[in-house]
C-alpha cells in the first residue's frame, strides 16, 4: 500500500484543494475551528484499526490494553478539566451525545423543554425534523422580542404549565451568557432534570470564561471541535448517580464500537485545554468577537441582542436590505466564509434567512488580533453595502488573501 497520493490521487487532490481553501479563506463560522497538529495526528492514527466495544476493563474484544489506557486518560482529563464526577468520551458527535442524554433521562414520549431552533436552539433540541422532535414531546422556549435574550419568565411559565421531565439548556446561535443556575431553579420548581448542551461554549467553560453548568445540571453534553478545538466528536459529563445510565445509553443502546482514534484525539484536546495558553486563547476569542461586533455596529449593522458575551455574533441584515443567503454568497466570493442564519422572529425561511452568524474561534486559532478583526469588520461592511459590485468584491478578496498569507493555519503543513 502506498501513500494517499499514490493509492487514491482523486481524494489526495481533494485534500490538497481543501488545505488551500482553508489557508486562503477567513473562517468566521462560529462552530468551526482548527485542531492542532497533535490532535490531527492522534485522529488520523492506526487506532482506527481497533475494536473496543465496552468500557475500559470490560471490553468485548481482546487486545484492548492500550485502548483502556487511552480511554481512561481521556475520561480523567475530561473530569479534571470540567470538574465533573463522571465523563463518557465515546459519543461520535454532539447529536449523539444528546441522544444518549435523552435515553439516560427519559422515556419516549416524555415532555421536555428546549430552546426553539428558530430562536437559536439546536436541531436535536426537539426540532420536528430531528429524532428528538419525533421521539419526545418538546415544548419550546425562546427569546424576548424586545431584548432578544432568553425570556426566563416565559421559561418558568412554560415549565409550570407543562411540567417537563427535562429542561435542555444550550444553543447554537445565541450570543449571550446562559444562566444555568436560573434554569436549575426553574427545573426544581417542577421536579425536572437539567441537560446543559455546551457544544458551542465548551472551551470558554473549560477556562472559566463562561459560567459552568456542571454544578447545576444532571447531565452536560458537548462537542469537542468548536471552541474546545479538539477533533470532530462528542462527549458527556454527569454526576456519579447518572454514570451507569449514561454509559449504558451510549453503549450498547446507541452506539457500537467507539472510535478510539477520536477518543485519543479528545484526550489530546483536553490536555491542551489545561495549558495556560488555552486560557489566553479563549480570552482572545472573546476580545476578537467583541471587537468584530463593535466595528460591525459602527459600520451600521445591527446585532441581535445588541452585542455578544461569547464567541459569536448574530447580525440582523434586515435594515441593510440584504438576505443572509445573499450576504453569505457575496462574502464567500471574497474568501470570507460565514453562514446565513435565522434571526429570532425571522420572516424569511431558513434557507434564505435574514441574518449571519459569525464567530471568532477559528480566526483566533490562526493568530488574528483585534486590529485584524477591525479590518475584517470593515471588509464585511464594504461587501454588504455593495452587494452586487464585482469590483468591490475583487478588491476585498485581494485584501483577504493578503491577510491569510500572514497567518498559517494550525495543523496544515501541505
Ligand atoms: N451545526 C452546528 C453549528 O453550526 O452550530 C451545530 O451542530
Amino acid at each position: 500500500m502506498g501513500s494517499l497520493n499514490q493509492t487514491d490521487p482523486e481524494i489526495s487532490c481533494l485534500l490538497s484543494l481543501e488545505a488551500k481553501r482553508q489557508k486562503e479563506t477567513i473562517n468566521l463560522i462560529a462552530s468551526e475551528n482548527y485542531a492542532s497538529r497533535a490532535v490531527l495526528e492522534a485522529h488520523g492514527s492506526f487506532l482506527t484499526n481497533k475494536y473496543a466495544e465496552g468500557y475500559p476493563g470490560n471490553r468485548y474484544y481482546g487486545g484492548c490494553e492500550n485502548m483502556d489506557a487511552t480511554e481512561n486518560l481521556a475520561i480523567e482529563r475530561a473530569k479534571k478539566l470540567f470538574h465533573s464526577e463522571h465523563a463518557n468520551v465515546q459519543p461520535h458527535s454532539g447529536a449523539q451525545a444528546n441522544m444518549a442524554a435523552y435515553y439516560a433521562l427519559m422515556s419516549y414520549g416524555d415532555t421536555v423543554m428546549g430552546m426553539s431552533l428558530a430562536h437559536g436552539g439546536h436541531l436535536t433540541h426537539g426540532d420536528k425534523v430531528s429524532f428528538s422532535g419525533k421521539s419526545y414531546n418538546f415544548i419550546h422556549y425562546g427569546v424576548n422580542r424586545e431584548t432578544e435574550r432568553i425570556d426566563y419568565q416565559e421559561v418558568e411559565k412554560l415549565a409550570l404549565k407543562h411540567k417537563p421531565r427535562l429542561i435542555v439548556v444550550g444553543a447554537s446561535a445565541y450570543p449571550r451568557i446562559l444562566d444555568f443556575e436560573r434554569f436549575r431553579r426553574i427545573a426544581d420548581m417542577v421536579g425536572a432534570r437539567v441537560l446543559a448542551d455546551i457544544a458551542h461554549i465548551a472551551g470558554l467553560v473549560a477556562v472559566g470564561l463562561h459560567p459552568t453548568p456542571v454544578p447545576y445540571s444532571d447531565i452536560v453534553s458537548s462537542t469537542a471541535h468548536k471552541t474546545l478545538r479538539g477533533p470532530r466528536s462528542g462527549f458527556i459529563l454527569c454526576r456519579k448517580e447518572y454514570a451507569s445510565s449514561v454509559d449504558s445509553a451510549v453503549f450498547p443502546r446507541m452506539q457500537g464500537g467507539p472510535m478510539m482514534h477520536a477518543i485519543a484525539a479528545k484526550a489530546v484536546a483536553f490536555y491542551e485545554a489545561m495549558q495556560s495558553e488555552f486560557t489566553q486563547y479563549q480570552q482572545a476569542v472573546l476580545d476578537n468577537a467583541l471587537t468584530l461586533g463593535t466595528e460591525l455596529q459602527k459600520g451600521g449593522l445591527r446585532l441581535v441582542s445588541g452585542g455578544t458575551d461569547n464567541h459569536m455574533l448574530l447580525v440582523d441584515l434586515t435594515e441593510a436590505g440584504v438576505t443572509g443567503k445573499e450576504a453569505q454568497e457575496a462574502l464567500e466570493q471574497t474568501h470570507i466564509v460565514v453562514n446565513k442564519n435565522a434571526i429570532p422572529f425571522d420572516t424569511r425561511p431558513p434557507r434564505i434567512a435574514s441574518g449571519l452568524r459569525l464567530g471568532t474561534p477559528a480566526t483566533t486559532s490562526r493568530g488574528f488580533t483585534i486590529e485584524e478583526m477591525k479590518t475584517i469588520a470593515s471588509l464585511i461592511v464594504k461587501v454588504i453595502s455593495n452587494i452586487g459590485d464585482e469590483g468591490v468584491k475583487g478588491q476585498v478578496k485581494e485584501e483577504v488573501l493578503h491577510i491569510c498569507s500572514r497567518h498559517p493555519v494550525p495543523g496544515i503543513d501541505i
